[in-house]
């Protein structure tokens, strides 16, 4: 059998490397993608910013009015996000990245795995060279740097890809300790699907670095953590992950239709229902382990006239109430804006789907 080698891609900086591409003058000082919520001028947070706006601070999730603050001395710029921008320029690159794997996924807008054991024949100097054009052809033809890491298995992939940024490439080759020695030292929040409240747990343990994670009894990680993660915590503290990369599309959207017992144009009575429904399309979303980030309702009325209203998430979600939440009052104005309306179908779609950041797949079913 062939030696498993997998790569894992993570674009640098993404939404704002996109604006750099648009706007060349942009590179070298700071730029700051913001998601600006409406309320005021500076109302919302930042989505990301290029690695000049991070040496102040700047990142991911605070506030656009922090931002401003950190950045207040020097030459910046803050720009609303353009999906669009950044959707194109994704599914180019990741047609691309497709075409070097002998089997390739997704993970998000900005993330791929690729699976290069045949590709490279099982040897890691091969797959080295296929990391370095897989960088290249990306630079050339779309000016975008992006972080690899390259080792026998995804979760390894994933963590080596995250440890040298912007434009790095990392290599974790099975045997000789390698690997032993580059998961020890790392604290325990840089296993994939390790977030605060897992992390908070372990430290609760006086489990602080994987090093201390790999000496704890699986038993007692299965106690604390139940099977699933315990397991996955012990499995990861030794760098095994059998994860397939897995090939497949993923669901560029995801709906749940219905007849109602009644014809109706009272929200109490079409909700009960709607929310039936919700529910059941949450189910699947948690199955493909994917957010959305935008919800409509559909409705059809007795005159079999078909007509829908959406809205757009500040964040994408998997979230139950946020979602039954806004298609109640989707719902709500659509019986508001068409008085005469009565309805025979109600039905609820999620759009805007992407693979959950960061996590793998055994964790992001248990956090769902
Ligand atoms: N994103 C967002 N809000 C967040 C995190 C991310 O809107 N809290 C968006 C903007 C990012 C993109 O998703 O550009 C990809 O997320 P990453 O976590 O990969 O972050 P970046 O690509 O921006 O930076 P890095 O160079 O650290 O990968
Ligand atoms: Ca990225
Ligand atoms: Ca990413």
């Amino acid at each position: 059998m062939t030696q498993r080698i997998v790569i894992h891609a993570d674009l640098d900086y993404f939404y704002a490397q996109c604006e750099e591409i648009v706007r060349p003058e942009l590179r070298g000082k700071p730029v700051v993608v913001c998601v600006y919520s409406g309320r005021t001028a500076e109302s919302g947070v930042v989505s990301t910013s290029n690695y000049e706006a991070r040496k102040y601070g700047v990142k991911a999730g605070i506030p656009i009015a922090y931002a401003k603050k950190m950045l207040a001395s020097v030459q910046a710029t803050f720009l609303a996000m353009n999906m669009t921008l950044y959707e194109e320029v994704s599914s180019r690159i990741m047609k691309m990245l497709r075409t070097y794997g002998d089997s390739f996924e997704k993970v998000s807008i900005d993330e791929a795995y690729l699976d290069i054991s045949n590709l490279a024949e099982g040897n890691f100097d091969k797959a080295r060279e296929i990391a370095i054009q897989v960088k290249e052809e990306i630079l050339q033809k779309e000016q975008v740097t992006c972080s690899i890491g390259v080792a026998p298995n995804k979760l390894l992939a994933k963590m080596a890809s995250d440890y040298r940024k912007p434009d790095g490439l990392t290599i974790l080759q099975q045997g000789g300790g390698e690997i032993i020695k580059f998961i020890e030292p790392l604290p325990v929040n840089k296993i994939p699907g390790v977030g605060k409240k897992v992390e908070e747990k372990l430290n609760e343990i006086h489990v602080r670095t994987i090093e201390e994670l790999a000496q704890v009894d699986p038993i007692y990680l299965i106690e604390k953590f139940g099977k699933n993660l315990g397991n996955y915590l012990f499995q990861a503290s030794r760098g095994e992950d059998n994860d397939p990369v897995k090939d497949r599309e993923q669901p560029t959207q995801l709906s749940r239709i219905a007849t109602l017992k009644q014809n109706s144009r009272d929200p109490q009575e079409i909700l009960p229902l709607l929310n039936i429904l919700a529910s059941s399309v949450l189910e699947k979303l948690n199955e493909e382990k994917m957010e959305s980030k935008s919800v409509s309702v559909i409705v059809i009325l007795t005159d079999l006239s078909i007509h829908t209203k959406s809205v757009t998430l500040e964040s994408p979600t998997k979230d139950f109430d946020t979602i039954a939440e806004r298609a109640k009052s989707l719902l709500e104005r659509f019986v508001e804006s068409m008085p005469n309306a009565v309805i025979r179908r109600v039905g609820i779609r999620l759009s805007s789907l992407q693979k959950r950041a960061g996590q793998t797949d055994i964790v992001t079913f248990l956090q769902a």
